[in-house]
């Protein structure tokens, strides 16, 4: 009885653990990274930054940038383009902000500040569906995780975290 009882916990830990490293596994990425969001006088500053990365549904954009300063304008592809501030669809105005990229599809920001978005201070970020890219580690089906550039120190946490409680479980178990 006693070890039924254990095997049980052992269970509810294991799937907790996996679903608590599962919820928090979105990936987080820093705009620009150490240089944050800023008028960088760069056209191609942002688009070098995000060369690489495979964005997905679920992950988040950190826009580093003092409050006053500048902004995070969500705008159309056009007013992208055209570094039009007039027709922005959000705007936040508060830094840093963090911005849940939470569909598929192209995403264009801009900053809207005179003179930011000209000099580059714009980003258009296209997120994927989800689909494990070429090269990533293998996942259950189901599951939208892969392997993002770095890990952020909340997912480490998390899945250090796993790891103690799993081990906790065994311990129980034996
Ligand atoms: C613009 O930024 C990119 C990426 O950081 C850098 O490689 C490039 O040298 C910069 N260009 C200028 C003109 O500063
Ligand atoms: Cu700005």
């Amino acid at each position: 009885m006693a070890r039924i009882m254990n095997m049980a916990l052992l269970v509810v830990v294991g799937v907790l653990a996996t679903a608590m490293f599962q919820a928090t596994y979105a990936a987080e990425y820093t705009v620009g990274g150490s240089r944050g969001w800023t008028n960088v006088n760069n056209a191609s500053f942002y688009s070098d930054w995000e060369e690489g990365i495979s964005f997905n549904v679920g992950d988040v954009l950190i826009f580093n940038f003092a409050t006053g300063v500048h902004d995070v304008a969500t705008v159309t592809k056009a007013d992208y383009d055209a570094c039009n501030t007039a027709n922005t669809i959000t705007t936040v105005t508060t830094g840093p902000a963090r911005v849940t990229l939470n569909a598929a599809g192209e995403h264009y920001y801009i900053c809207t500040f005179t003179g930011h978005c000209s000099g580059g201070q714009k980003i258009n970020i296209e997120v994927g569906t989800s689909s494990p890219t070429p090269g990533s580690s293998p996942t259950t089906p189901g599951t939208t995780t892969t392997s993002p550039p770095p890990p952020s120190s909340a997912s480490s946490l998390v899945a250090a975290f796993s790891v103690i409680l799993m081990a906790i479980s065994v311990g129980f178990f034996c």
